[in-house]
């Protein structure tokens, strides 16, 4: 970066964002940053001033991020921190998470899977024989979903940022997951049994909110999940990468144009989908109605049946398994 000027004062540049074609400051990426969250939540009809927020937190640098700014943009936020069990990854992470919110004074609930549903994310990598990112991501989606409902918010945000959602777009486009492209959306509206999320940072890269992070001085989890392990986004997210370096840009369009050109023609499929929903009979949920006729119980409600009484599994232990 020696001797790049800011775009926008010309003093001495921070950081250079190909895409945008320009170096930036600390005061100007902050800008930026707020602008394209702004836009976000404008053009997506995200969130109302006086709407109840409540945001998803992991103790990494997005929701962190998330949180931070929706703060200084002056929405009331809280915070919902799941305890997923996975080892220190897990005990760092809420510690980041607190100070964070300690240090802000701001409001942050805290749900432990295995205090409250018995059991963690190894234990249930374990027992599933799936990867554990499956049962994780279905946890989180379930807790969050039933918090916010509860706690009577308008919306849960999450820290999805423009990597994470071309990553998981670029997996459903090669699988032609119609189901899931459909879903694909920055917004999905409140329906029955679901609150409303959106995912503001949708025009916000990784290093984007890095550095939004390392210039606000937040402090987050830098590490990865040790339980990311088989999780094929990390590779769809190298392949976009030099996709990018070669052509700038190009992630941006390849997600956002998505949004505004091909979401709108699978709407149909959307409608057709929540029809196929009714309420587990154990936690009243909503969930898809099984095949086979039988009462219907959510993916949530049978994991925690199938890991009742499991005795709790290292993380490493799961590791080692998928390392063999
Ligand atoms: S926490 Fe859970 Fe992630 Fe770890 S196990 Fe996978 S989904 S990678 S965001
Ligand atoms: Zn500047
Ligand atoms: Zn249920």
């Amino acid at each position: 970066m020696s001797g790049s000027k800011c775009r926008v004062c010309r003093e001495p540049a921070i950081i250079d964002l190909p895409r945008h074609n320009a170096n930036f400051c600390a005061e100007h990426l902050l800008q930026l940053c707020r602008r394209q969250v702004e836009k976000a939540i404008k053009d997506y009809d995200m969130l109302s001033p006086d709407d109840r927020i409540l945001v998803a937190v992991s103790g990494g640098k997005d929701s962190l991020a998330v949180w931070d700014i929706l703060h200084e943009l002056g929405y009331a936020a809280d915070g919902l921190y799941i305890g997923l069990g996975i080892g220190e990854y897990s005990d760092v992470s809420y510690e980041f998470t607190r100070d964070f919110a300690d240090e802000r004074g701001l409001t942050l609930t805290t749900v432990d899977l295995r205090d409250e549903f018995g059991y963690d994310v190894p234990t249930a990598a374990k027992v599933t024989k799936r990867v554990p990112c499956s049962a994780c991501g279905m946890s989180k989606r379930h807790i969050f979903d039933k918090a916010a409902l509860d706690g009577g918010y308008d919306v849960v945000v999450t820290g999805h940022n423009l990597d994470d959602e071309a990553a998981v777009l670029f997996g459903n486009t090669l699988r032609w997951d119609i189901d899931y492209l459909s879903r694909q959306l920055p917004v999905l509206p409140a329906r029955d049994g679901f609150p409303k999320k959106v995912k503001p940072l949708v025009r916000l890269t990784e290093r984007e909110m890095a550095a939004w992070c390392i210039v606000r001085g937040i402090d987050y989890q830098v590490e990865e999940c040790p339980m990311a392990v088989g999780n094929k986004h990390l590779s769809y997210k190298e392949a976009l990468n030099s996709i990018e370096r070669e052509s700038p840009g190009s992630k941006a369009a390849f997600y956002l144009e998505f949004v505004d050109k091909m979401a709108p023609l699978l709407a149909e499929r959307r409608s057709s989908e929540r029809a196929r929903l009714l309420a587990c009979t154990s936690c009243g949920a909503p969930t898809t109605a099984p095949d086979s006729g039988d009462a219907p119980v959510c993916a949530f409600c049978r994991l925690q049946e199938r890991t009742a009484g499991v005795e709790p599994v290292p993380v490493e232990m799961v590791l080692n398994k998928k390392a063999r």
